[in-house]
């Protein structure tokens, strides 16, 4: 009997394990393929092209924004009807400002290799204190009960509002392969919406199941004017819950555009659709390969 427990108890961790990382081992073939949207522009603000757009929320006619590279980070309260900023906090130049979201009368915000995350008095922005987390930070958001933080990868973490520990989870999926470099994020009417980093893309996906609901094809936002000054790419959802505005923008874009999803009527998909299939670990170094070459403030700053 002693055997035999031990063994269900192995077999039972390795259950456990499975169930924990949640990695859909087989592509489910009969899975169809989410519906693809397009957008129409309904109106267009001006936004700080010298802002590296990271995070990015919406509350009673302001926009919340955090910025990032080293040196350049901040956090932001922005008249959205004139893009003019009113109130500012330079971070740290270690501190490279990730995603952001409000909680209550609270701003938290993340740092990207600094894994420490600042919590502000929203009115003032005085620092109430700070958090650690695991992996990187990138973008942030909240379903109303949990703060809900993603790291470039395929994994959303969800934490405690409170005590900032993880409580789950949730690996994002479609038709049975992981969505990586999710970035920015915003929940928007029980779902959460994130940017595809590198992409002009969102997904819309379910919070509960991690499976992709939707795409975005945001592409063709900028015009050819708008690329007199360096543009970096798509980044930065906010969501207006009083008046159903959604609103997006990029790093150093000169504009933000309030837009609404329109579906694309017997679209493939073919802009925005399946990421290609990585095995874990070659995601991972290709992700970090990515990041090292593209995210570095360094070659960013040179551009000023
Ligand atoms: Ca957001």
């Amino acid at each position: 009997m002693r055997r035999r427990g031990r063994a269900f108890g192995l077999w039972g961790t390795f259950l456990a394990l499975l169930a924990f990382t949640a990695w859909p081992t087989t592509p489910r073939a009969v899975e169809e393929a989410p519906p693809v949207y397009g957008y129409e522009v309904v109106r267009v603000y001006p936004h700080d092209p010298e802002a590296f757009t990271q995070g990015l929320v919406y509350e009673g006619g302001f926009l919340y924004e955090s910025t990032g590279l080293h040196g350049r980070s901040s956090l932001r309260k922005v008249e959205l009807e004139t893009g003019r900023v009113v109130k500012i906090h330079n971070l740290p130049p270690e501190f490279f400002g990730e995603g952001l979201t409000i909680w209550g009368d609270r701003l938290i915000q993340l740092t990207w290799r600094e894994r420490t995350g600042f919590v502000y008095e929203k009115e003032t922005f005085r620092l109430l204190r700070t958090f650690t987390y695991a992996t990187e930070g990138w973008g942030l958001t909240h379903d109303g009960r949990w703060l809900i933080r993603s790291d470039g990868t395929a994994t959303l973490y969800f934490l405690d509002p409170e005590a900032f520990r993880e409580v789950k989870r949730l690996l994002v999926h479609d038709r049975g392969r992981p969505v990586w470099f999710l970035n920015e994020l915003e929940y928007v009417r029980g779902e959460i919406y994130a940017n595809v980093w590198q992409t002009e893309c969102l997904v819309r996906l379910s919070p509960q199941t991690g499976r992709v609901l939707g795409w975005v094809d945001l592409s063709g936002l900028l015009g050819p004017e708008d690329h007199a000054r360096p543009v970096d790419v798509l980044n930065g959802i906010a969501y207006d819950a009083t008046r159903d505005r959604l609103f997006v923008t990029g790093k150093l874009w000169p504009k933000l555009f309030e837009i609404r999803l329109r579906r694309k009527a017997g679209s493939s998909g073919r802009e925005c659709s399946l990421p290609p299939l990585m095995e874990k670990e070659g995601a991972r170094h290709a992700a970090h390969r990515l990041v090292d070459r593209e995210r570095d403030g360094d070659h960013l700053r040179a551009r000023f």
